[in-house]
């Protein structure tokens, strides 16, 4: 930790007070998002400096098409009150659905707060611009959904889409698309960052603010705008199933002996296999052991892929993206606390505040010694029904 932070009592004891969490949950957290991003040593100790002195950056929050989901995953994630964490890191000067304002109170709060702020504040874009008819499908405040986004859009530090919606199109945008519905870098008419799911996941919005605080400008992203730190690996990678999707062993209908007992849900259409996103690593919610789609028992509907939620079928069988001939299998039936590192799996858990949670789901799915012969059902059910 950095010298001038520990001895800054002041600021820390400051800090708890405005976050309402201790100092130690707070750099517990910072250094997970920190290694969650791939930053060197010593970027936690800046991302707490940043937050204990610098500035609240001005954020304003549009709403275009979509159902606010996006919005509602962040106020109700609990531990450790992220929701808080966002509102106290972030100066949220306009957001339709928070704000006790109304009408033309809160249009002038907005343009007010763009122009305090001018060229220093973050534009977050929640849902897809419609753009057909000159777009009349969304209206504020008199203003277009196209119009009012290119306005903030032109003195804004940063914009950043997030959810879907607004990263491509999302569900507004499902063919055959009756409004003309887009995304906010297709209206912008350039890739912007994007933090896509539906919704998605609010401590991937957390680093990235964090990072924009901490460093003055966003994580790296990929060639469509998303932060490489948490769209960079398949669901497939990180799936605690993949031992049975290597196995053979699926699920063949929601409810049968497979699905009961936790196998790969392929077979059910999961698109983990060609979708990019770190939900099986992060969790959502934090309510602990497999709080994520396929944890729960449903296929990932690829939900933030565009060409693949909402277009693709739900029981479609999913592109096997990356799945080369291997040359050779890992063991899938290992002895419990046997051939693995849980380092990893600790420290990204511990960004959810449930590393306990997390280390021993991993070490209870190594040590499934499930006979082989469970495999059977599934085998015969595939000579039955060749896919
Ligand atoms: Fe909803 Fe957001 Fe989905 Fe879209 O999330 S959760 S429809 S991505 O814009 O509100
Ligand atoms: Fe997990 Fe889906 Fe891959 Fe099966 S297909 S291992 S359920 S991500
Ligand atoms: Fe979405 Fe699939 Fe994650 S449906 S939330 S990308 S597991």
């Amino acid at each position: 930790m950095n010298d001038d932070i520990i001895e800054n009592e002041a600021s820390l004891v400051a800090l708890e007070k405005r976050l309402g969490i201790s100092r130690r949950s707070f750099m517990q957290m910072c250094a997970a998002m920190a290694a969650t991003m791939g930053l060197p040593a010593g970027a936690e100790a800046a991302m707490i400096k940043a937050v204990a002195t610098k500035k609240r950056p001005s954020v304003i929050w549009l709403h275009f098409q979509e159902c606010t989901g996006c919005t509602e995953s962040l106020l109700r994630a609990e531990h450790p009150t992220l929701e808080k964490l966002i509102l106290d890191i972030i100066s949220l000067d306009y957001h339709e659905t928070l704000f006790a304002a109304a009408g033309h109170q809160a249009e002038a709060a907005r343009r007010s707060a763009m122009k305090a702020n001018k060229g220093k504040y973050i534009l977050v874009v929640e849902g897809a611009i419609p753009t057909k008819d000159n777009g009349i499908y969304c209206k504020i405040g008199g203003q277009t959904a196209i119009e009012m986004l290119k306005e903030c859009a032109a003195d804004a530090a940063a914009v950043v889409a997030i959810g879907s919606c607004a990263s491509w199109g999302g569900m507004p945008a499902t063919p055959p698309n009756p409004t003309g519905a887009a995304s906010a870098g297709e209206v912008l008419g350039k890739v912007i960052p994007n933090i896509p799911g539906c919704p998605p996941n609010p401590y991937n919005f957390l680093s990235t603010v964090v990072h924009f605080l901490t460093f003055g400008k966003l994580p790296d992203v990929d060639d469509i705008g998303r932060p490489k730190f948490a769209y960079s690996r398949l669901i497939h990678e990180n799936c605690e199933r993949r031992p049975h999707f290597d196995a053979g062993r699926f699920a063949m209908e929601f409810g049968d002996a497979g699905h009961k007992k936790g196998y790969c849900l392929y077979k059910l259409g999961c698109k983990g296999p060609e979708t990019y996103a770190n939900c099986p690593a992060i969790l959502f919610g934090d309510v602990g052991n497999a709080s994520w789609p396929v944890g729960t028992g449903h296929p990932c509907i690829g939900c933030t892929e565009k060409g693949i939620a909402f277009t693709k079928p739900i029981h479609a069988l999913a592109d096997l993206k990356t799945m080369r001939p291997p040359v050779g299998f890992p063991r899938i039936v290992e002895e419990q606390g046997v051939g693995a590192t849980i380092g990893a799996a600790v420290l990204t858990a511990a960004v959810a505040g449930a590393a306990v949670g997390a280390g021993m789901q991993l070490a209870k799915n190594l040590g499934k010694n499930v006979p082989l012969d469970e495999s059977e059902p599934a085998k015969k059910h595939e000579e039955r029904n060749p896919s």
